[in-house]
Order: C-alpha cells, then structure tokens, then sequence
C-alpha cells in the first residue's frame, strides 16, 4: 500500500528514467528484480550484531541463515577461503581492509587518484587519505597504461605497510601477479580492490586477483549486479582481523535486507549465464570504443580490455562537464572524469568515462554499441546542433524501449 505520495513520484520517476535513458556510468547496474524485491523485505527491521552464531541480539535464527548462504555464496565464486559480506559500502569494506593489514600513519601505496584511482585509496579528505600516509603510483604518459617498473620504484622507495591495487577508471588488465611479487620484494601486504571489475572476475572475464591478495574488497553493486554494497575476502587469520574492524570497529548493525540481496545476486553470478554476460560486458566496451575511435573520438590507452572507457572529449574542444550535459540531453548518462595528466580541475575534465554493465544487462549487442557510438560521436562533432541532437535523441529512445529493464515485473506502480 501506498500513501507517501511525493515520495513514491520520485520513486517511480527515477524508475522510469532508468527505462528511458541509456545508463553508460561505468559504476552502475539493474539489479535484477529478485535482488530488489529482497531489499524490500522485512529483515530491515531486523537487529544483527555481531556474525552468524554469535550475534548480540536475539531473533537472529532467520538472518543468521541468509548471511551463511551470502557467505557461502561469494566464497564458491570467487575460490576465496572465507568472507565478510557486511559492508555498507566499498569504501567500509577498504576501512575495514586497511585496519586489519597495518596501522594508522602506516604508508600505503595506491593508484593515483588523478589517474583513475578510488576515493577511498587516500583522498586527503576521505578517512584513507586523513588516517594512513598514503602515496602514489599512476599511468605513464606515454602508454597511459600502469607502469609496473614505476610501481616497484616507488616501493622499493618507499618501503610501504600495504600495497593497494584497483582502480575507478582504468580500461586495462591489472596484473595482480606482479603486484604480489612487489608486494613480496618490500615485505608489504598487497591489498586488492576489485569493485570495478568483481562481475569480470566471477564470470571469468578478467584475471582473479584471489591466488595474490592479502585482501581483497569489492562492491556489489557494478559490474557484479547486486545490491549496493560491499564485502571482503581474505584467509581465514586475515578475515578474523577484518571481522572485528568491522564490526565493532567501523560499522553497528548490518544490512540484513542487503545482505539478503546480495546472497541472490551472487547465485546469480554463480549461473553459467553470468559468464556470457560478462563476456558480453566486454565485447560491448571494445565495439563501442573501436568505433567512437574509428570516428575520430581518443580513448585513453587506444582501448579496453574491460567494461570501462575515458574518452578525451578535450581533444574535442570540449570539457568532460560540457559533454556529461550534451549527451545527458540525449539519454544517454555518463560521468566527466579527468583522464590521465589532466590540465582541467575535476569539475570540468577533459574525458567522460563510460562502461557497458548496464546496458549490457538490458540486452545491448555489439551492433547496438556500434549505433550507439555514432549516436555519440555525431552529437559531439556538433553538440549545439539540436536537429543532430533530436536525431541521436529518438535513435537512444528506440535503443532503450526496445531493450526494457524490468519487462516482467512493475517496479513502479505496485
Ligand atoms: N564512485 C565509484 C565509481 O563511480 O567508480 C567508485 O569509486
């Protein structure tokens, strides 16, 4: 029953906003509607303290099961000997990492923000950058691609607690081998997070970093299509120390709905289907940034080898803001990003980077990515042209209510 009405016309305006614009931000996913339903349930009401069997609340029987399966669940897929599917967020999940494998003030190396690395990898404001003594490694200018010899440099310098790969806009193959043997050179723990990439890896379409890390974070909710979110995986002597910074250390009571969501989602992932789509995810990236090549658009580091691109619109003319807007006009959402030695501030930026999760789940093709970046590349050779924007406009349109999200199910309405 509904009777918020103001609340549910948002609620059902950003529903049908999803249907109609094509989601391109690299970050973002339909979960399916089981997962959604589950975050609907009566668990959040629930108080769970604590982990399965030895909580600080009573009642906890029925939870107790849901968080065994999501355990269960996420080890099976990624071969990882014990996990902590708690975290409200990727970034709880690196707090909790982080505070399990070295001290506060301790130095930790990581990919550089202005390069594509994460928030919660030492932005001086987030509690990474304000708690540890973080340093960094980036791309070369030349390849824009990470140099593994400027990594060991940079280690070897430094002599670092924790060596942190993963990235938030990085369009390559990370060799987590070579991290690990760096990582073994200077006696530091090397610590992963795979939240861009962790649907790629359970469906086999990207390297595991599980046989080289320490620990490994993630979120749920990119490429892996689950509930927002986060979770750790780590040996079961590491997972003890992850468990405690946890909770009680950076978190109260647990998600129990989310947690619910994700241990669907992650039977999910571990369906054979899953490994087509993430094949596809990947297919699709490569179709569409050959073509927005082909068309004259750059793309940091000449491709991908995954689901993300930054396309530099600087060379364009344009700032990464000015395209975000143009191409938001037409449907299609994206975010400005810096791309790599960026001369423009973060507001601005000369690149967008844009990801295929999303518009794979609903069913794109590679043809489709090959429509799509004309769309894309027409709009910006002449972005205040609105005869080329009403054009690229009803192509986007077509693109998306033929390929519905949720054609099953009436999220919205109910
Ligand atoms: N904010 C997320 C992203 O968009 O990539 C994680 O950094």
């Amino acid at each position: 029953m509904r009777t918020d009405e103001l609340a549910w016309a948002a609620i059902d305006a950003e529903t049908e906003r999803q249907e109609r614009q094509l989601e391109l931000i690299a970050s973002e996913n339909h979960a399916s509607g089981e997962v959604i339903a589950a975050m609907g349930t009566a668990l959040t009401n629930k108080y769970a303290e604590g982990y399965p069997g030895r909580r600080y609340y009573g009642g906890c029987e029925h939870v107790d099961t849901v968080e065994d399966l999501a355990r269960d669940r996420v080890r099976e897929l990624f071969g990882a000997e014990r996990a902590n599917v708690q975290p409200h967020s990727g970034t709880q999940a690196n707090m909790a990492a982080l505070m399990a494998l070295c001290e506060p003030g301790d130095k930790v190396l990581a990919m550089s923000l202005d390069h594509g690395g994460h928030l919660s990898h030492g932005h001086p404001k987030n509690f990474s950058g304000v708690f540890y003594d973080f340093h960094h490694y980036g791309v070369s200018e030349s390849e824009e691609v990470i140099d593994m010899d400027e990594v060991r440099d940079r280690a070897l310098e430094l002599r670092p607690s924790v060596i942190l790969a993963g990235a938030s806009a990085y369009s390559r193959i990370i060799d987590f081998e070579a991290f690990s043997s760096i990582a073994k050179e200077v006696d530091a723990k090397l610590m992963v997070d795979m939240a861009h990439i962790a649907g790629l890896v359970a469906g086999k379409a990207h390297p595991s970093p599980i046989p080289f890390a320490d620990v490994t974070t993630f979120t749920t909710h990119k490429t892996l299509r689950g509930p927002r979110g986060g979770a750790v995986l780590a040996e079961v002597e590491v997972i003890k120390k992850v468990n405690s910074a946890l909770f009680p250390g950076g978190q109260g009571g647990p998600l129990m709905h989310v947690i619910a969501a994700k241990a669907i989602a992650f039977r999910e992932a571990l369906a054979p289907e899953f490994e087509e789509y993430a094949a596809s995810v990947v297919k699709n990236a490569d179709a569409l940034a050959v073509r927005l090549m082909e068309r004259g658009l750059r793309i940091v580091s000449g491709g991908t080898d995954n689901h993300v691109m930054l396309v530099d619109v600087g060379a364009k003319g344009l700032s990464g803001r000015e395209a975000e807007d143009a191409l938001h006009a037409v449907e299609i959402t994206c975010n400005k990003n810096l791309i790599p030695y960026d001369k423009r501030p973060p507001m601005e930026a000369s690149g967008v980077r844009l990801g295929t999760a999303a518009i794979t789940t609903r069913g794109l093709s590679a043809d489709d990515c090959v429509t799509l970046a004309d769309c894309i590349a027409d709009l910006l050779d002449v972005p205040s042209d609105d005869s080329v924007a009403d054009r690229v406009r009803g192509v986007i349109g077509e693109l998306a209510s033929s390929h519905p999200i949720y054609p099953d199910s009436s999220l919205s309405g109910a």
